[in-house]
C-alpha cells in the first residue's frame, strides 16, 4: 500500500444558499411533473429556499438544451436540472430527440461552466417511465436534485464562482 493520502474534493449535500433553475418539458407531463416534484423535494430537504429555485416549462425535451444554456448565461444559478421524458415510437423521431437533447445539454454545461443535470428519461414504454418516476425504479427526479446540489457545491469549490467555466485571467499589461 502506498503512503499517499490524497486531498479529497467533493461537493457537500447542503443546498442552503445555492440557486437552482429547473427546466421541465411539458411533453409526457404525467411523468415529468412527478420528476419535478421529487427534484424539488430533494432541494427542499437539503435546505434550498423557495426564492432560490426557478422552474421554467418548455414544450418538449428538444427545447431543453437552448433553455438550459440561456438560463446558465444569466449567471444567476449554481446548477440547473433539465427534466424530460422521451418514449420510443414507431419512427426514428425518438432517436433524434434523444441524441440532440443529450448532446445539447452536455454542450450547454461545457460552454457555460454551469452544471446541467441530465434528468431526461429515454425509455421504450410508458410503464418504464412511470417506474422511474416514483414506482419500482425510485424517482430519477430526486436523484437529479441531489446531483444538482453536489455539482453546485463542487463547482463553487473548483472555480470559486458558480458560472465561469474557468477562473478569468487578468488582462495583460502591454
Ligand atoms: N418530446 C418529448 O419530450 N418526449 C417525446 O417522447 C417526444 N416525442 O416522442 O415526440 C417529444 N417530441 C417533441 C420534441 O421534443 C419537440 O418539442 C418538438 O419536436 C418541437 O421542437
Amino acid at each position: 500500500m502506498g503512503k499517499i493520502e490524497p486531498t479529497q474534493v467533493s461537493g457537500e449535500l447542503s443546498a442552503t444558499g445555492l440557486r437552482f433553475a429547473i427546466a421541465v418539458s411539458r411533453f409526457n407531463s404525467f411523468v415529468t411533473e412527478r420528476l419535478l416534484t421529487a427534484a424539488l423535494d430533494a432541494l427542499d430537504r437539503a435546505g434550498a429556499a423557495s426564492k432560490d429555485v426557478d422552474v421554467v416549462r418548455v414544450p418538449g425535451a428538444f427545447e431543453l438544451p437552448l433553455t438550459s444554456k440561456k438560463l446558465a448565461l444569466t449567471e444567476k444559478y449554481d446548477a440547473l436540472i433539465a427534466i424530460g421524458c422521451v418514449i420510443r415510437g414507431e419512427t426514428a423521431h425518438y432517436d433524434y430527440v434523444c441524441s440532440e437533447t443529450s448532446r445539447g445539454l452536455q454542450l450547454a454545461q461545457m460552454d457555460t461552466g454551469v452544471p446541467v443535470i441530465f434528468c431526461v428519461l429515454t425509455v421504450d414504454t410508458l410503464e418504464q417511465a412511470i417506474d422511474r418516476a416514483g414506482l419500482k425504479g425510485g424517482n430519477k427526479g430526486f436523484e437529479a436534485g441531489l446531483a444538482a446540489i453536489e455539482m453546485g457545491r463542487l463547482s463553487k469549490k473548483l472555480y470559486g464562482t458558480s458560472s465561469s467555466a474557468a477562473p478569468k485571467k487578468k488582462a495583460r499589461r502591454s
